[in-house]
């Protein structure tokens, strides 16, 4: 079971989108600025197409928040799309739409074709609608939410792109508060400086081929108490349900922790964590190749988890494809998309993991109200950093 959830509903090119986050505890205080600082920060980065310069996301709060506090019913959002005005005559709830968007020529790597397939759509755009990446605005808002959750718990989110296009951005030795600065300040969400150029490049030699470009992202989360997620039980492992939440990521087809699959390869000398202990730390460990994690429940490190997003499948350059009407081979459809997208990923990868620790966390806490999540943080954290 799980306490806090979220569903979203809505069509990329629909009237907008719906965001329903079940499990909100009452009396704490949502920044909605922060939530929209959020929204802001996925729609940037270079590489992206036509589409985030007509859209300037905003969660319009629609329940549960009241004077800038949680009041525990189901916290809501609309996100509007501003290009519905553009679409509505072809995407209309009401009958008689417009002719002229449909989509027969699947696009290999999309959902398009297995969609159609399974509900049986001729037109694809009843499947590409919804399976567009637009959906992770929403997932945004409810990773806002949830961040604001455990703020007054000092637990705090950092998140940057460390690969794109095949090109690594090693920040082993950059401290986390400068990787931060230095993603927001990047076009290209990069933890060091200076790699903006090499990077645009890379993009531009994509778009001028029609091609489309992945990459890695990183989520760091520093404040975390050791102990969230239960090691007993296999479906509420803290590092399956991470894994889950970012796999379920459109266009994300890896997930790690820690060192992840470099841990393979090693010696077990080499990449345990030693555990050393002061009194002013309680326990800790001497590395972090585990990234805070261990046994499926934090280890009270730096959680640290990735992502690895595979290139676009939309390509202005087509690949081949069959369509559906015809059965003849033809190059897939191309309509307007992003060249590389992956920046918006790093976020939308933040907001996945801050709703499942967030959930771990009131599992752990209670999840009814502020004061008394409160109290048995602290009670707790007096526990374990005097074990
Ligand atoms: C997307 C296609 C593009 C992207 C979109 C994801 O939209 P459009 O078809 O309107 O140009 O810009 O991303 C977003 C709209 C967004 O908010 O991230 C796709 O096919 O997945």
């Amino acid at each position: 079971m799980t306490l806090l959830s979220f569903h979203t509903a809505g069509e990329s090119h629909g009237r907008g989108l719906v965001v329903i986050i079940n499990g909100v505890p009452a009396g704490f205080k949502i920044d909605l600025d922060a939530v929209n600082t959020d929204m802001a920060r996925r729609q940037k980065g270079y590489g992206r197409g036509g589409r985030m310069a007509i859209e300037s996301d905003r969660a319009l709060p629609i329940s549960g928040i009241r004077d800038g506090m949680t009041i525990g019913s189901p916290v809501s959002f609309l996100i509007e799309n501003k290009d519905w005005e553009n679409w509505e005559r072809f995407m209309s709830a009401d009958p008689g739409i417009e002719p002229g968007k449909e989509v027969t020529k699947p696009r290999p790597g999309h959902a398009d074709l297995v969609g159609g397939m399974k509900f049986g759509h001729r037109d694809l755009r009843n499947v590409l609608e919804r399976s567009s990446a637009r959906e992770t605005a929403a997932r945004t808002a409810a990773g806002g939410v949830a961040k604001e959750l455990l703020r007054p718990f000092a637990v705090s989110f950092i998140s940057y792109v460390s690969s794109l296009g095949g090109v690594d951005i090693e920040c082993n030795d950059v401290p986390l508060e400068t990787r931060r600065k230095n993603a927001e300040a990047s076009p290209f969400s990069t933890p060091v400086p200076d790699r903006d150029e090499e990077l645009k490049a890379l993009v531009d030699t994509a778009k001028e081929n029609g091609d489309t470009l992945g990459g890695i992202v990183e989520v760091v989360v520093e404040g975390l108490p050791p102990g969230l997620g239960e090691g007993v039980r296999w479906d509420t492992r803290l590092d399956g349900r991470l894994a889950a939440a970012l796999m379920s990521i459109p266009a994300v087809k890896g997930v790690e922790i820690g060192d992840g699959f470099s841990l393979a390869g090693r010696y077990g000398s080499e990449v345990h964590d030693e555990i050393d202990r002061s009194d002013e730390r309680g326990f800790y460990r001497t590395t972090n190749h585990m990234g805070g994690m261990e046994g499926g429940m934090t280890n009270g490190m730096p959680l640290v988890v990735r992502a690895a997003m595979k290139p676009i499948p939309t390509l202005m350059k087509p690949l081949w494809t069959v369509d559906i009407e015809t059965k003849e081979a033809v190059s897939a459809a191309a309509e307007r998309s992003d060249v590389c997208a992956v920046p918006a990923c790093a976020v939308v990868a933040e907001a996945m993991t801050a709703v499942v620790l967030t959930d771990a966390f009131l599992r752990h806490f209670g999840g009814a109200s502020r004061a008394d999540i409160e109290e048995r943080y602290h009670q707790y954290l007096e526990r374990v950093t005097s074990f």
